[in-house]
């Protein structure tokens, strides 16, 4: 997981942004805002969310206002709950389980990096059979079953 912050007021224009797109090949973005009023199935969206998942690709994500939490898995598989403010950059890694919530502001416009042609498919646990899984684990050094 890594976390950065940078200015989301010039998102549009900010060469740091630009560099870190660069230097890791994420050509695609798109921006997603959660809120009641904007998102058509918020509530359902939301439920998706926060049921525990893992992509076969990293999600990242770049707060661009409001806020929310992403919960993640540690080794002991516990949840972490990492906070995520504007201006934050979230990676997480391929084979994660995760989730991710609003707080009680029920606010978070984000824009969604991705390497190549987005796929946004989620696969809810259990999914330990996929070999996107088991790579992750071996990356964490977990001798785990
Ligand atoms: C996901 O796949 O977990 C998400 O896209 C989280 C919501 S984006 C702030
Ligand atoms: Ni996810």
């Amino acid at each position: 997981m890594y976390k950065s912050l940078l200015n989301a007021d010039i998102y549009e224009t900010d060469p740091e942004l630009e560099k870190i797109r660069k230097d890791h090949g994420y050509s695609y973005s798109d921006i997603i805002t959660l809120a009641k009023d904007i998102l058509l199935d918020y509530e359902e969206k939301l439920k998706m969310f926060f049921q525990e998942h893992l992509h076969l690709d990293d999600e990242i994500r770049y707060i661009l206002d409001g806020r929310g939490y992403f919960d993640l898995r540690d080794k002991e598989d516990r949840w972490i709950r990492i906070s995520v403010v504007k201006g934050d950059l979230i990676t997480l890694p391929a084979g994660i389980y995760h989730r991710f919530t609003v707080d009680e502001t029920n606010y978070t416009k984000a824009m969604r990096l991705f390497v190549g042609d987005p796929v946004w498919k989620a696969y809810y646990r259990p999914a330990d059979d996929l070999d996107i899984r088991q790579q992750y684990l071996s990356s964490i050094g977990c001798g785990c079953a």
